[in-house]
């Protein structure tokens, strides 16, 4: 068998239930391996923001999950990356980065793993003969120290002869447990969660990092979310009543609605990253998943979401909060024609909301998307 076979094989022997990929060199020939290898064939992500995101959110949810890439796919993940390590992970998550040292392959020659071990983010660069069996390693690795583990390996030894893959390892026993002050990357926890960073990186029980309070939302928020906040909270609210496998909260003040009492999101880390780190827990079977995201992150990165949505026919629930405004960062315009063109391509898979401040319009609407068994995105309109 080829070493790409052999990855392939090392990875379903570790119970790696989800694996996503960019097109690369290395990183094409492994994933098409781990298609034949599996009972369906899952598609190749167009970005690797996009395939990162996916596989964190499955293992935030206790399923060993990996990324194949290559090194300018890094970087263009690197935003997921840095927020995988803030958040941690429950099940192994391993990226593979496949090296093209000439650039034969590639749009320049790039070396990451400077990069990488500046992030803070473990990294492995075995040598030939401990290739494979530093994949089960780096896996099991990552689930003990609850941090995303990265091996480079070389691009073009993928074609290369090698020997079957490492023994089995035993199946994950971890569990996702609910922990807002953990799982949602956001201002109010950025300290808390970099000091549990470091105490898994140092070899450190995270539990002793002293944990922050949990302001009450809306009324314990700064005076300039509050507004806004209230705003969101009928539609939050109406979305907690709902029964729900996890919701995921992008970089909008609707995120803080994980707070208690309404508890609504579940997990949420980078700008545009509620989309994939939602399609990532349906993809292993977490149902429904609903994403939460406002209008300035869905069109500056979400929407890459929706594609990947459509193209594994997964049924995503997005609720956009769609107020003409960034508000997080000041309340910057986002012009209502770079919403309606990002949602050009979906207009059979949009519900509209226009009475988002009404808890029974809200309801409705979410009654209709959850009826649905395809892409759906509510649009509730705040704007004026
Ligand atoms: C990559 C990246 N660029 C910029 C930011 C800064 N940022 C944080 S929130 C935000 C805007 C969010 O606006 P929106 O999605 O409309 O949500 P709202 O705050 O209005 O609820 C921006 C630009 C960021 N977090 N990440």
């Amino acid at each position: 068998m080829t070493l790409a076979e052999a990855i392939a094989d090392a990875l379903h022997h570790s119970h790696v239930r989800l694996t996503t990929a960019v097109p690369g060199h290395g990183a094409t020939q492994t994933y098409e391996a781990w298609r034949r290898g599996g009972a369906s064939a899952p598609p190749f992500s167009f970005h690797e923001e996009v395939a990162v995101g996916m596989a964190h959110g499955a293992a935030v949810l206790g399923h060993r999950s990996a990324v194949l890439l290559k090194a300018h796919g890094f970087l263009k993940a690197a935003n997921a990356i840095a927020d995988s390590l803030a958040a941690g992970t429950t099940a192994g998550l391993l990226l593979v980065v496949f090296h093209d040292p000439t650039g034969a392959h590639s749009d320049s020659v790039l070396e990451i793993e400077g990069t990488a071990r500046d992030l803070g983010l473990p990294t492995h660069r075995p040598e030939a003969a401990d290739r494979l069996s530093a994949l089960p390693r780096a896996v099991r690795r990552s689930e003990t120290q609850g941090l995303p583990h990265l091996v480079i390996l070389s691009a073009d030894a993928v074609t290369e002869q090698a020997p079957s893959g490492p023994d089995a390892l035993s199946p994950p026993t971890v569990d996702y447990e609910r922990d807002v002050a953990r799982h949602v990357c956001c201002p109010l926890f950025a300290e808390y969660q970099h000091g549990v960073f470091e105490a898994r990186l140092d070899g450190r029980d995270p539990d002793t990092v002293p944990r922050p309070a949990l302001p009450q939302v809306p009324d314990e928020l700064p005076d300039a979310h509050r507004a806004v906040a209230n705003q969101y909270e009928p539609l939050l609210q109406a979305l907690s009543d709902r029964p729900r496998a996890v919701t995921t909260g992008d970089t909008t003040v609707g995120t803080l609605f994980a707070l208690p009492p309404v508890e609504a999101v579940d997990l949420c880390t980078y700008m545009g990253g509620s989309l994939p780190l939602a399609l990532g827990a349906q993809a292993v079977g977490k149902e429904p998943a609903w994403a939460v995201t406002g209008d300035f992150g869905f069109v500056a990165a979400g929407h890459l979401g929706l594609l990947e949505a459509q193209q594994r026919s997964l049924p995503l629930r997005v609720l956009l909060l769609d107020n003409g405004r960034a508000h997080a960062t000041g309340g910057q315009s986002v012009p209502r024609d770079a919403v309606d063109t990002v949602l050009a391509g979906y207009t059979d898979h949009v519900v509209s909301l226009d009475d988002p401040t009404e808890p029974a319009a809200c309801r409705e609407a979410l009654d209709e998307a959850a009826g649905r068994d395809d892409l759906v995105i509510v649009r509730a309109r705040y704007r004026e």
